[in-house]
């Protein structure tokens, strides 16, 4: 009888065998590897035919970011083959979880956003959707973070290996960018022409990776640009040696912070060699007429660090085919649509317009020809000067890329319900009265089949057992969970999962970090990117209120709990990296304190990432999503915690708020101000923060031994935090929100005293985690925004 499995042992052991070896985990990886992608391949070419055959809409998801994390066991799960290469490699004395540890991870993002981008081309493909990533193929992906004498350290990360590439590079479609040159303004046939002399080239060349829809039915494409010297002869060429560390430089490394729109030079060619290759391909390739753009493709920009898609259509559309400024806005303002992801006013994207104008004279010139049109369509109405402000593209020499996207695009969506409310009634109130059927909300959502089927096949198996495998398809079908939130024997299944996968993150940091844990104590897991908002500082604040109150009151004993972090600070955020020190010299504080020890112990997961998130996840009793409320636009980690079953202590902020709606707030604790009241006070400058020190003695007590460098290790200070708690005024209300955020935790402690209760609680939140899966994200945007159509797939 035909057994897959058979086969691909049979497969497998040849071709170790023909590379004539040693049976080492290396080589296993290599030979799973190739057959993967030979398996795919396969795939990936049928798609493409049909793709060709069928000529339906395509979008085109335009990223600075893809954060990918491990592809070989994803590709794995989404083929269907990972159960039968499992077992397959089991029998041949093989451990598939230990040829995936050989993978490299690309951490070609930093956080949210650039894990979103992977989650949404995972779900575009799963869902059979016509749709492809466009972004950067960064040599260096994010920085490795170590910490030496509790300091983050940055080390920089090379993931691309020679042998066995994840992607495949494609000479054949290699275009040209050109910046700087002169403007000149040439008589043409039709008229005027702009023309851009002695420009400097730089060729950028696609590499293209597969990206496997669930049951390899479709494979779209991720294709990152590289940057690379160009043919073309120019005057600044003859200094090659230059010229080629230059060209380098676009691609060489991946920003290392995605809060703060860095003005610098490098930024702005990447996020114009994207934009510009990715175009030029698209339209190079097209198999319709220029003016059928808009029906035939749709360009989402993620965040504004494209949004220099918009002046570059508009100039390849005007000056290479011969279009009217009408007929190229129209076409642009059809096919463009942008994702806001933040409020924070430094992540705005603003460019010093002398900056553009050098770099990029021509897109310079558009983009004061878009503002000085939209201006003038604003004439006739009477406008104060503070919406003036906020309806300008270029102002006092500055370039907002915000607006740019805003005016240049159809659509414009934020992430989460709340976060849309606040950029249509404060942030961008003004653009959305000049537009107002262009703003809508798209909550964010992840990818099930890694949050839930690769991080965590046991729980899958669970539910698959429970509820049967449509869930799989139909992630709201996890809803069927509800039923079994009472039934014992399933809460006592739950449970047991639950222990393995802290098992299996205890054995994890035994062998990376040489740490030790409780596993019978909580898991409080507060993971994410180190930011003021996100307020790690209020957690380890805690913490030490905690220990205080252990070594005062000999009758308070809680029940032991383990306090995680993981996060990395962008290398020049001095404040985040106090705190991550400040984390570390508590955590060594606490943990080797025989009484408190007992009963808290703080573990920092060095380097944060993909994988150690896969790790993380499962294992979580408590899910940390307390921001100061309006400032976390979303937040999606809060969405991966709740669909593995831990409980959210959190803010009414980003998506928390409609995770709460969904699981109902007596299945999660909640705390702190509301969005309106940060935003009052803020408005008012009314906070501050001594009344607060002055009306709780606790709170006292903290401030003054942090004062006093009880906190402090000797060799390091805690200046830059207590300048921010009171000089500054606590700008993201740590102490405002403190006694509410200590009471919730009480609160926590209460309910995990009653485990069959505790658990009911999860399996509620699990069941109500459907809504978050980037399935129905994508099918949302797909119908009211791209308006792509499903291709069926013969696998
Ligand atoms: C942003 C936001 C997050 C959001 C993510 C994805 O800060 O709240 O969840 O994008 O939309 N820069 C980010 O990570």
């Amino acid at each position: 009888m035909f057994s897959y499995k058979e086969e691909f042992k049979k497969s497998f052991v040849t071709r170790m065998e023909r590379k004539g070896m040693e049976k080492t985990a290396e080589l296993a990886y290599e030979t799973l590897w190739e057959m993967t992608q030979e398996w795919i391949q396969k795939r990936w070419n049928r798609t493409n035919q049909l793709y060709r055959d069928n000529n339906e809409k395509k979008l085109y998801y335009f990223s600075i970011e893809f954060l990918i994390g491990r592809v070989l066991g994803q590709n794995l799960i989404n083929l269907n083959f990972y159960d039968t290469v499992k077992e397959g490699l089991d029998e041949l004395g093989l451990q598939l979880s230990e040829i995936e540890e050989l993978e490299t991870e690309p951490g070609l993002g930093n956080g949210g956003l650039g894990r979103l981008a992977a989650c949404f081309v995972d779900s575009l493909a799963s869902l059979g959707l016509p749709g492809h990533g466009y972004g950067l193929r960064y040599k260096g992906g994010l920085f490795t973070q170590h910490f030496v004498n509790g300091y983050q350290t940055e080390q920089p990360t090379q993931w691309i290996q020679q042998e066995h590439n994840v992607d495949i590079r494609r000479e054949e479609l290699a275009v040209d960018i050109s910046y700087y040159g002169e403007i000149q303004v040439v008589m043409g046939l039709d008229g005027l022409k702009v023309n851009v002399e002695n420009p400097e080239w730089v060729k950028a060349i696609p590499y293209d990776m597969p990206v496997v829809g669930a049951n390899g039915g479709t494979v779209n494409t991720l294709r990152l640009w590289q940057a690379e010297v160009s043919d073309r002869p120019f005057p600044g060429r003859e200094d090659y040696a230059v010229y080629e560390h230059e060209t380098a430089k676009i691609t060489d490394r991946l920003y290392p912070d995605d809060s703060l729109e860095a003005g610098k030079i490098l930024r702005l060619k990447q996020q114009y060699f994207l934009c510009s290759a990715s175009l030029q391909t698209i339209l190079n390739n097209r198999s319709f007429s220029i003016e059928a753009l808009p029906e035939n493709a749709a360009i989402q920009i993620n965040d504004t660090h494209p949004a220099l898609a918009i002046p570059e259509l508009m100039r390849l559309l005007i000056d290479d085919h011969a279009l009217s400024w009408d007929q190229a806005w129209d076409i642009t303002t059809r096919t463009i649509s942008y994702t806001n992801h933040t409020i924070l006013e430094e992540a705005m994207g603003k460019w010093d317009s002398r900056l553009i104008q050098s770099l990029l004279p021509r897109i310079y010139l558009i983009i004061e020809e878009i503002d000085r049109r939209f201006k003038k369509s604003l004439q006739q109405q009477e406008l104060d000067e503070e919406a003036l402000h906020k309806l300008s593209i270029i102002e006092n020499g500055t370039i907002k890329m915000a607006v740019l996207a805003v005016v240049g695009s159809y659509k414009v969506n934020g992430v989460a319900k709340l976060h849309t409310e606040i950029l249509k009634k404060r942030e961008m109130k003004e653009l959305n009265e000049q537009f107002p059927n262009k703003f809508h909300n798209k909550t964010n959502g992840i990818t099930h089949r890694r949050w839930l089927l690769k991080a965590n096949h046991e729980l899958s198996g669970l539910i698959t057992e429970a509820i049967g495998p449509r869930w799989i398809k139909e992630p709201e079908r996890l809803s069927e969970l509800h039923y079994f939130a009472q039934n014992h024997s399933f809460l006592q299944d739950f449970q047991a999962i639950k222990s393995l996968k802290k098992e299996h993150l205890i054995h994890h940091l035994q062998r990376n970090q040489n740490v030790v844990v409780d596993p019978d104590s909580i898991f409080d897991i507060h993971i994410k990117r180190f930011h003021g908002y996100k307020r790690q500082l209020m957690n380890i604040l805690h913490i030490q209120m905690l220990y205080d109150r252990i070594k005062r009151d000999p009758t308070y004993r809680p029940y032991p709990r383990t306090f995680f972090f993981g996060g990395k600070a962008a290398p020049s955020y001095h404040f985040a990296k106090q705190v991550i020190k400040m984390i570390n010299t508590v955590a060594s504080k606490v943990n080797s304190d025989p009484l408190a020890r007992k009963h808290l112990h703080v573990v920092f997961v060095e380097n944060y990432n993909v994988t150690q998130a896969e790790y993380l996840i499962p294992a979580a009793d408590v899910s940390e999503q307390i921001s100061t409320a309006s400032k976390e636009a979303s937040g999606t980690g809060n969405m991966k915690l709740m669909m593995n079953g831990a409980l959210t202590i959190g803010t009414f902020d980003g998506a928390n708020v409609e995770i709460f709606e969904e699981v109902g707030q007596e299945n999660a604790f909640v705390f702190g101000m509301r969005a309106e009241q940060v935003m009052q006070y803020e408005k008012e400058k009314s906070y501050n923060p001594k009344e607060i020190i002055d009306s709780d003695s606790e709170i006292a007590q903290l401030m003054e031994e942090l004062i006093k460098g009880e906190w402090t290790d000797g060799k390091n200070n805690v200046d830059f935090i207590v300048g921010q708690l009171m000089e500054d005024s606590d700008p993201y209300f740590v102490l405002k929100d403190f006694r509410s955020y200590s009471k919730a935790h009480e609160q926590i402690l209460k309910a995990y005293a009653h485990p069959e209760k505790w658990a009911e609680m999860c399996v509620k939140n699990i069941a109500a985690s459907g809504i978050f899966s980037s399935d129905r994200t994508i099918q949302q945007y797909s119908n009211d925004v791209w308006h792509l159509t499903k291709i069926p797939s013969i696998y």
